[in-house]
């Protein structure tokens, strides 16, 4: 089989040659262009010359989101500003902006890594690329816009919101391919429902959805709703933006692009290496990147790497779907739980309508609550209240049986719960702590 990169099949040895070597380098340049991991690494006692393979890393120290936000806006980078060419930038709903720089050859590259999730896909040069990821100092918008043109696609760079002028473009321009958030793919469907837009005159064939947590459930959701193959796209802003991660057609977890990011899960209790099939935190080291190439860098997502050989024949190794990330977890009464657990069980359920928010509040007596909204459909909210009653009853249930919590649902009318046309924000928490 065929892929857009001889990377993607490489044997083991290899692919740790080549990891090997582009880890010397990339330890060598950190260490002599940017003060700060030269100041990290003397104090972890490492130096470059004790890197010398992929075997060494756990001997390298952490980079954090907090040394990130410490060397704001351009402490971390490892290139002069004039070699610098694109600025992006994660508004974070805590505290200050992560900013991330690019050279020419950083773009080059993530346009390639694009290029070979959208051929993951499915995706080929003659297909239209609905891209409605935002533009702007999110990666998404522009990290799809450059792949999709450097695999010879079409792109149609209409960013995210106006959902009827979406759906309009996608019919009239011939779109095949999807680009946004799940929730906002979500949302679209609702609004093409809505304007009884027949779907025999779409194109849609696949799509590519990331930048927020979704569930098993959620993808069958949009695939029938869509009549398409949904698929995760997986990055973060730190390590690239989109195209750090992504799945196949086998949908069975996404493949990560090693040949540039070499993941590790560690537990992050103490910081230690977990061994692969092992639920853990996703630790990325940057191999290839020159504006700002972050060496372990603590991604906070919850997820484990799969230990067998994908049906696709990739020899990249898998992550699974992300759980949830370290800081969304809830605490309920001693027991973890994260929202995508909970989305799980509510989307199971008939007549439950894909919408939902978490609100968290401290109760009087101090222990933590947790509200669970749900949208139902007309039909059933046109019910009587007893009907809605069981139905509140039973999915606070089958959360308790699945996840061990007691929750309160609150089942809300049809279109509450506000949509999202970027990242959803499903958890409302109202504690003051
Ligand atoms: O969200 C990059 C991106 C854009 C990915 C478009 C995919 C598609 P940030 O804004 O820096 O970058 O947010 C990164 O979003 O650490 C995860 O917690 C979450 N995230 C991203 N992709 C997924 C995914 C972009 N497929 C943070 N599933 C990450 C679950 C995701 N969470």
């Amino acid at each position: 089989m065929e892929f857009y990169s001889k990377a993607e099949s490489m044997s083991r040895e290899e692919l740790e040659k080549l990891q090997s070597e582009r880890l010397i380098k990339t330890v060598r340049r950190v260490y002599e262009k940017v003060p700060f991991y030269k100041k990290k690494f003397d104090e972890a006692g490492v130096s470059p010359k004790d890197i010398k393979s992929v075997a060494d890393l756990s001997k390298l120290p952490f980079t954090t989101k907090q040394d990130m936000r410490d060397n704001y806006p351009y402490g971390l980078f490892a290139a002069p500003m004039k070699d610098i060419c694109r600025i992006h930038a994660s508004s974070g709903t805590t505290g200050k902006m992560t900013v991330v720089g690019y050279t020419k050859n950083d773009i080059e590259v993530w346009a390639e890594l694009i290029a070979r999730c959208i051929t993951m896909a499915g995706g080929t040069k003659d297909d239209i690329i609905h891209n409605a990821y935002g533009y702007g100092l999110f990666t998404g918008g522009l990290g799809v816009h450059y792949g999709a043109e450097k695999l010879g696609a079409t792109v149609i760079p209409v960013s995210g919101g106006n959902s009827q002028r979406q759906l309009k473009i996608m019919e009239d321009f011939g779109s095949t391919m999807l680009t946004c958030t799940p929730s906002y793919a979500l949302n679209l469907a609702e609004t093409a429902k809505e304007m009884h837009l027949d779907r025999s005159k779409l194109k849609l064939k696949a799509g590519l959805f990331g930048a927020e947590p979704w569930s098993e459930n959620m993808r069958r959701d949009i695939e029938k709703m869509w009549g398409i193959d949904a698929l995760d796209i997986y990055g973060l802003s730190e390590i690239m933006g989109p195209g750090v991660a992504n799945e196949c057609l086998q949908k069975n977890g996404l493949h990560i692009f090693e040949d540039h990011f070499i993941p590790e899960i560690i537990d992050p209790a103490t910081g230690k290496n977990v061994p692969d099939g092992v639920a853990g935190e996703l630790v990325f080291t940057c191999i290839t990147k020159e504006g700002i190439p972050l060496i372990r860098y603590r991604t906070r997502d919850i997820t484990r790497l799969l230990p067998t050989q994908c049906a696709c024949g990739r020899t990249l190794r898998r992550m699974e779907r992300l759980s949830g990330r370290t800081d969304d977890m809830l605490i309920i009464r001693g027991v973890n739980v994260f929202p995508s657990e909970i989305e799980m069980v509510i989307m199971n359920i008939e007549g439950v309508e894909p919408h939902y928010q978490i609100i968290i509040d401290r109760a009087e007596h101090g222990l933590d609550e947790l509200e669970v909204q749900v949208e139902v459909n007309e039909k059933i909210f046109s019910d009587e209240i007893k009907v809605l009653e069981d139905l509140e009853k039973k999915i606070a249930k089958e959360i308790f049986t699945i996840l061990g919590i007691g929750v309160k649902v609150k089942l809300v009318e049809p279109k509450t719960i506000a949509r999202s046309e970027g990242k959803a924000k499903r958890i409302i928490d109202k504690r003051k702590i």
